[in-house]
């Protein structure tokens, strides 16, 4: 954990916390909002060498966290609302049943929601708390997109003017000691990001937070359910094509961000089940050969036609699966939400150690 610490607009001090790179404030109807931002200077040196690892490997990838610049978290949002995009819809009902007993309890808390994106899952919960218990609550999304964090910070001031708000633009994967740590801390991580980190990422992912959970900390956590194969298949191949221009779109960033050539007309859209590893996995097919020129990395890239990029990997999950990782980052279940249908699950993990009854450190 950094041991730095800041002061605050309203003149408090964020204990734990590093220095970002930039801060940016807005106005809401009443106060200012910061959002404090640790990626810059530190995305463009990680985005350089993960694709010059990535385009440079037999099988070619790269890290789906950088589909998200301003579009591509717009075309996310557009995805949710497909009518095959089942996940967004699934989850929402659930926190619907689940939200008023969840925060029954909540006050002087944090709401930490890591790859928060736009507000759709938060609003459910802070209309749950209610006015009284949300003037005490203070809402924290993380995200890489700076402009998803900008945008759903300013939404949700607009409907509840009252909410404290500080914005964290960061990388959930290696970044988590930037989080204030001072109140208890509900983590929220839904939409089944956690499917799009592989088994590695996640285990540690999650024994970083199990760690560093105090006592009256909670985490919920999102997880899409493995189903028949044609359902999983239609939500990452949509028929109005907008999954298709989300994959295509990381080629849109890798151009601005590394001076590259890539033409995303050169590349089709591919996503398939993979059953021996139960997740989707989408890729880009090149249609031709071409060469790709990435100017500030020095690099050159062939490309053979029918050769492919993995783009991301979207893990789908079961309820022994779960139990596993969740054992392997030393934490277990606590209580588990699903639809009538069991397509999706929201889960409440605590650390081993409190199950255990082992002292805390
Ligand atoms: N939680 C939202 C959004 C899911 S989309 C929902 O349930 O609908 C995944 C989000 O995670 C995006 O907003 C993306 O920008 C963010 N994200 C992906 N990788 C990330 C990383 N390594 N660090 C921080 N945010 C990340
Ligand atoms: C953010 N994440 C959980 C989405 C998923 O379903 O894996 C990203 C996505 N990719 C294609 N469609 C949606």
């Amino acid at each position: 954990m950094s041991l730095g610490s800041r002061k605050t607009l309203d003149g408090g001090i964020l204990a734990n916390m590093s220095n970002p790179t930039t801060v940016n404030t807005f106005k809401s109807k009443y106060r200012l909002v910061e959002t404090l931002n640790y990626l810059e200077g530190k995305y463009e040196n990680d985005i350089a060498r993960d694709v010059r690892e990535g385009l440079t490997a037999s099988q070619k990838y790269i890290p789906c966290k950088y589909f998200y610049d301003a579009r591509g978290s717009k075309l996310f949002e557009d995805i949710c609302r497909l009518p095959e995009y089942y996940p967004t819809r699934t989850e929402i009902s659930i926190l619907r049943d689940i939200a008023h007993d969840l925060m029954e309890t909540f006050a002087h808390k944090d709401l930490v929601e890591l790859g928060s994106g736009a507000n759709w899952k938060i609003r459910i919960l802070l209309e749950a708390a209610g006015e009284s218990n949300r003037s005490t609550l203070r809402y924290i999304p993380v995200d890489i997109s700076e402009s998803a964090v900008i945008e759903a910070s300013q939404g949700l001031l607009e409907i509840f003017p009252e909410l404290d708000v500080l914005g964290i633009v960061a990388d959930f994967t290696c970044q988590l000691e930037v989080l204030p740590t001072e109140r208890s801390i509900l983590f929220l991580f839904l939409g089944s990001t956690i499917g799009n980190l592989c088994e590695r990422e996640s285990i540690s992912f999650l024994q970083n937070i199990s760690d560093n959970m105090k006592p009256d900390d909670r985490l919920l956590i999102g997880f899409d359910m493995v189903k028949p194969r044609e359902i999983l298949e239609a939500a990452y191949d949509d028929s109005q094509g907008l999954t298709s221009e989300f994959n295509k779109n990381i080629l849109n960033v890798i151009n601005s961000a590394l001076g590259a050539d890539f033409n995303p007309s050169h590349f089709e859209h591919l996503a398939f089940f993979n059953e021996e590893h139960s997740r989707i996995e989408m890729h880009l097919r090149a249609n031709c050969d071409f060469a790709v020129k990435l100017e500030s990395i020095g690099m050159e890239i062939e490309f053979k036609k029918g050769e492919t990029i993995h783009t991301e990997s979207s893990r789908k999950f079961t309820r022994a699966s779960i139990e596993k990782m969740a054992s392997q980052a030393r934490l277990s279940v606590e209580n588990w939400y699903s639809d009538p249908d069991g397509w999706f699950s929201i889960v409440e993990m605590i650390p081993d150690r409190r199950r255990n009854n082992t002292p805390l450190p």
